[in-house]
């Protein structure tokens, strides 16, 4: 059986979120780490744009948002409930603020240089009183942010706020957010997280998950 190819980045957060959703499913990929600085021209051939995650599949169909990738993903589970979670719409609100507004604050506080920005507190405390203030809100009253189980929700979100987690760690560490710095210690301790982060070689493909 041809299977399909899967660009990823290890360290991008959207790759990682299309990686922990072809696990959840138990979907079965070719994965070829690119190198940023030298992607591979058939990866830009199947998508010009030149942004990681990017799924080949093998009747030549391309899809390039990571997003969705977890619904093809999911939609093949056998557990029909995983690519349900996706499409509530307070999901999609979550999803929507962090791939939003959350993610242009991410990167002003990560790379305020490369903004101009110079002061980069204003978009780190902007994160904290929106998205995150209303995450712990949520994360109070339950495990995860879409129920007791971690979920493709948890897993869409989770990596832009371990981003920003580790940017200052000691200073996130000390904000009074526990449920919300509790939930995400827990995500990134999940055998999702563990197995979507095993290294792969650069540039030849892999089979993923190696079952
Ligand atoms: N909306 C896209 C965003 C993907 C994205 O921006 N990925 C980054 C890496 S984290 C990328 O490939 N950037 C291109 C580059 O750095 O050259 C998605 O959800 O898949």
């Amino acid at each position: 059986m041809q299977l399909p190819l899967l660009y990823t980045y290890r360290r991008c957060p959207y790759a990682m979120r299309a990686r922990m959703a072809l696990l959840m499913a138990q979907r079965q990929v070719l994965a070829h780490e690119i190198v940023l600085r030298d992607k591979p021209p058939a990866m830009l051939a199947a998508s010009p744009k030149g942004t990681v995650p990017v799924l080949v599949l093998p009747d030549g169909q391309v899809i390039d948002e990571s997003l969705h990738i977890m619904q093809w993903a999911l939609a093949q589970s056998s557990d029909p409930g995983l690519g349900l979670v996706l499409q509530d719409p307070q999901a999609r609100a979550w999803i929507d603020r962090n791939d939003g507004e959350f993610k242009v604050q991410l990167d002003r506080y990560k790379y305020p240089q490369r903004f101009g920005v110079t002061d980069r507190q204003s978009p780190r405390d902007a994160a904290v009183a929106g998205l995150l203030h209303d995450m712990n809100a949520l994360l109070k009253r339950q495990a995860y942010m879409a129920g007791p189980s971690m979920s493709p929700l948890d897993v869409a979100l989770f990596p832009f706020v371990r981003q920003f987690a580790a940017v200052d760690a000691a200073w996130f560490s000390s904000l009074n957010l526990p449920a919300l710095q509790a939930w995400l210690k827990h995500c990134v301790d999940s055998a999702w997280f563990t197995q979507a982060m095993v290294k792969l070689p650069d540039q030849t493909p892999q089979l993923f998950p190696n079952l």
